[in-house]
């Protein structure tokens, strides 16, 4: 059991599948393709497993405990020595879940890391997620070379195709021993990271000698001790013109309303990076800020006041905000187990209506919800860059027979992340911190709609 205030530095060291005795390709002049270049590393390149980055970077934060060492992420990046022999390696990628910019971009880099600095000659692709390894579902595999993956990232979505849902984890184990596979690259959510340890588990059970390691994938940002998640700032790229189109919307009549509907089942990520980038929002309501509708404070009577003023208001709601708000059932769960939650953006224009013609305000909503413009678009450049970085550090990770475990950037440097760490709890906008006080003060709305 992990409890994330109290981390000793032992909760965060990776799980290996053993010592590193072969000589890493990139020490010595190795071209697969024969493009000519000698030495991709020089000897003080290479990263030494006492590399670390300090899990807290504030002083204040940092409480000397009875240890000696402080808590530290392992450095990512390529080793002198690695535990697989490249030329007898085979490797598998599955991708899980919801569709996320990036994707094809964390397939492409994993190829061709493999294929060209480490010059591994089988790389296959499981189709449709967790369904991919088990034969009753009789998807055929997709061998990847550099050929098939060149352009990929151009395009949203996955090539490999993705399925919500658990599998038999001995069965997907078996499919590996059967095809021969030494490292399974797991893209996906929370749920993947904790099937992937499960297989990893499975894989230790048999004696074999497979290494598991995780990209993990959420477009809301909510990865605790990951700075950033992959996708997330195509996510406000895109939220961003949403948001442009809302107030342009609202701007254009008499007491116009525009609400934008963004990710964030439990976070307010996205929706507090678009309001700040934007400037446009006047309302952001968001999961970790609970807020009323009706108080004398509350969020109704203060868009009553501002459209009297103002003529216009832009609202963005997150997806999990509100949700005490809305009665009724609940809606049960989705493929994955995540709870599925009931539709704020809906709701919150009803009332808004209710609200206003009871005031005798006349008005006009336009209601924007651009969940799956936003999920399936290509990764802008960054993002790629992004990716392309998260790759080549999880092909050096699982080089290295670095298993349980997932790739992250945490402050500025790529880590990794022992998987348990990375599933046991959500990184959430801290309604006291400097963020959501930055939306407060961009947005003029009060602290609390009371
Ligand atoms: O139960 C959860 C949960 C726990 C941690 N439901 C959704 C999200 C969640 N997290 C954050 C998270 C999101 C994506 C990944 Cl890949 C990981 Cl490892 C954790």
């Amino acid at each position: 059991m992990i409890t994330p205030h109290l981390l000793t530095p032992d909760d965060l060291n990776i799980k290996t599948l053993g010592p590193c005795k072969v000589d890493s390709p990139l020490a010595s002049s190795v071209s697969p393709s024969g493009s000519g270049s000698d030495h991709f590393i020089h000897a003080a390149e290479f990263v030494q497993d006492s590399h670390r980055v300090l899990l807290e970077d504030r002083l204040d934060r940092i409480v000397k405990k009875s240890h000696d060492t402080l808590p530290a992420f392992e450095l990512a990046g390529p080793r002198r020595k690695i535990f697989f022999d490249p030329h007898k390696l085979r490797v598998g990628i599955v991708t899980c879940g919801g569709i996320c910019p990036g994707l094809n971009d964390v397939i492409r880099g994993i190829v061709m890391e493999l294929h060209y600095r480490y010059g591994v000659k089988s790389v296959l692709g499981f189709r449709y997620g967790y369904e991919g390894f088990l034969p009753q579902y009789g998807h055929d595999v997709m061998e990847l070379t550099p050929q098939n993956v060149k352009n990929i990232h151009e395009t949203g979505g996955t090539i490999l195709g993705t399925s919500r849902g658990d599998q038999s984890k001995p069965e997907i184990v078996d499919c590996l021993e059967r095809m021969n596979v030494n490292i399974l690259f797991a893209i996906g959510g929370d749920g993947t990271q904790r099937g992937a340890k499960q297989i990893s588990e499975e894989v230790e059970r048999r004696g074999e000698k497979i290494a598991v390691v995780g990209i993990p994938k959420t477009i809301d940002n909510d990865l605790m001790y990951i700075d950033k998640s992959f996708g997330f700032e195509t996510a406000v790229h895109v939220a961003f013109h949403a948001v442009q189109c809302a107030h342009t919307e609202a701007e254009s009549c008499i007491n116009g309303i525009g609400l934008v509907k963004l990710m964030g089942r439990d976070s307010g990520w996205i929706a507090c990076h678009t309001a700040l980038a934007s400037s446009q929002a006047n309302f952001v309501l968001i999961p970790e800020s609970p807020f009323q509708l009706h108080g004398t404070k509350g969020f109704l009577p203060c868009l009553l006041q501002r459209l009297r003023h103002r003529r216009h208001a832009c609202i963005i709601v997150s997806e999990g905000a509100g949700q005490d708000l809305i009665s009724g059932d609940g809606l049960g769960n989705d493929a994955s187990g995540n709870v599925k939650y009931k539709d704020i953006g809906l709701f919150l224009k009803q009332q808004i209506k209710d609200y206003l013609d009871a005031e005798g305000m006349k008005h006009t909503i336009k209601y924007i919800d651009p969940s799956y413009m936003i999920r399936s678009v290509p990764a802008t450049p960054n993002d790629s860059l992004y990716c392309l970085r998260l790759a080549q550090a999880a092909v050096h990770a699982a080089m290295t027979g670095r298993t349980e475990m997932v790739v992250g950037r945490w402050r500025e440097q790529f880590v990794h992340v022992p998987t348990p760490l990375s599933t046991c709890g959500r990184k959430t906008v801290d309604p006291e911190g400097d963020l959501w006080l930055s939306v407060l003060e961009n947005t003029g709305q009060p602290m609390v709609f009371e």
